[in-house]
């Protein structure tokens, strides 16, 4: 049993420790419990649906781990595990082993809710579940009320994919709590002379509002990048000055008035606190470092740019593919005269790496805020997840090179 981080409410729980959900079925004597509201999981997720009661299990668990327990309400039997912080269910066998979780940060306007919605479209089609051998699902429960997870992203990808919309912007959550998207990816753990192992990763997006200002956003938003395990840290290239001399864009394109480098150092500074990293260490969290948008860049770069060759879609992360955008963009930075991110990065993190990716593949028309003729026609976004999930520490994707 480990330590895990609660991909709902970011709380650190004991694996052993689980609470039950009561299912309802009630015994001889007794009529099931009926779903009811739970304040502690609106006040820790936003979650504000109806659902059946969780109680803690029975005393001896500790001891001797129980799969199975009665609902002390309704005497019914139940196998079904919750968060003893939030309440919320969780995924069968979650708490069994370290399952890293994954999060997402990035400053106003970034394209978050762009990037995410299609991220969280391309780990929902089979092409991601077929090139890993991966079980890749949406988890959290199916009592979907008109916020559900689930609907958020349907109503997200119709929007974008179907009606060629973009989005406003991300309202503030009430409270400051939402309910984030949830997947669980396990994937098979390859080791030679020896059978495999399964690991299980917990990818967990909550689309934050993200404040304009360079303070520290909500208190949620700390838990959230401190329970993390991994990072994507989304960045939006047309803050970068030297970055966005290069293009014409139209004022409507230009969303937050936060440096790319106060961003940055919002998420160290978070990160900092939250898991009290001292000044004279560096975080050991690995970051993937993306930058979006990057489709506004193609011109500039030429079709012959080895960004822009599309790698093939193989079956393994390609690290030595990586490590060679790492360095091209590395390169565009210096060129943009974003040298102080390179330098705020290699002081603050071990291990990061640079993306170049692109959710729409196009340019959008900033001033309606449409998506090209064309549709959306996403560009390596997949890239900083599968990075992540193939570090040796997570073991989740398998790696090449
Ligand atoms: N060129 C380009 N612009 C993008 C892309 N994704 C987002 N944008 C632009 O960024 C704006 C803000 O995106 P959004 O996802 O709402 O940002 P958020 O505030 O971080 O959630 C969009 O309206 C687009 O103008 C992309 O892949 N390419
Ligand atoms: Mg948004
Ligand atoms: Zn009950
Ligand atoms: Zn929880």
């Amino acid at each position: 049993m480990a330590e895990v981080a609660c991909p709902f409410c970011y709380q650190r729980i004991d694996g052993s420790t689980l609470w039950f959900q009561c299912l309802g079925k009630g015994d001889a004597d007794h009529r099931g419990c009926e779903p009811g509201p739970d304040a502690t999981r609106r006040n820790m997720t936003g979650f504000t649906e109806i659902m059946r009661p969780v109680f803690p299990p029975p005393r001896h668990q500790r001891l001797r781990p129980v799969r199975v327990a009665w609902c002390p309400n309704c005497g019914g039997r139940t196998g079904i595990r919750a968060c003893p912080s939030c309440h919320t269910p969780v995924p069968p066998n979650f708490g069994e082993t370290a399952s890293p979780m994954i999060a997402m940060f990035g400053g106003k306007g970034t394209g978050k809710t762009v990037y995410l919605t299609v991220l969280a479209n391309e780990l929902r089609s089979s092409d991601l579940r077929r090139r890993f051998a991966a079980d890749i699902r949406m988890t959290g429960d199916g009592q979907g009320g008109f916020k559900s997870p689930l609907e958020w992203l349907e109503q997200n990808v119709d929007r974008m994919f179907t009606e060629h919309k973009l989005f406003e912007a991300t309202a503030a959550a009430v409270n400051g709590r939402q309910n984030p998207l949830v997947f669980e990816w396990r994937g098979e753990h390859r080791r030679w002379g020896r059978p495999p192992v399964y690991r299980t990763s917990y990818l967990s997006f909550h689309d934050t509002a993200g404040e304009d200002v360079g303070t520290l956003s909500g208190a949620n938003d700390l838990a959230y990048v401190g329970a993390a395990d991994g990072l994507i840290l989304l960045l939006d290239p047309f803050m970068l000055p030297g970055a966005r001399e290069k293009l014409r864009l139209p004022p409507s394109a230009i969303r937050s008035t936060e440096d790319t480098i106060a961003v940055v150092d919002r998420l160290t500074q978070s990160l900092r606190a939250s898991n009290g990293v001292r000044g004279s260490e560096r975080i050991s969290k690995p970051v993937a470092v993306a930058f979006a948008k990057m489709d506004a860049f193609y011109e500039e770069l030429g079709p012959e740019h080895p960004l822009r060759q599309e790698p093939p879609r193989g079956p393994a992360y390609d690290e030595q593919l990586g490590r060679a955008t790492h360095e091209q963009v590395a390169a565009l930075l210096r060129g943009w005269q974003g040298d102080d991110i390179e330098q705020h990065l290699r002081m603050n993190y071990k291990t990061f790496r640079y993306f170049f990716v692109s959710a729409l593949g196009a340019e959008p028309d900033y001033d309606n805020a449409l998506v090209e003729e064309r549709g959306v026609r996403p560009y390596r976004v997949d890239e900083p997840l599968l990075w992540l999930l193939s570090l040796p520490r997570f073991g989740v994707v398998p790696r090449q090179g």
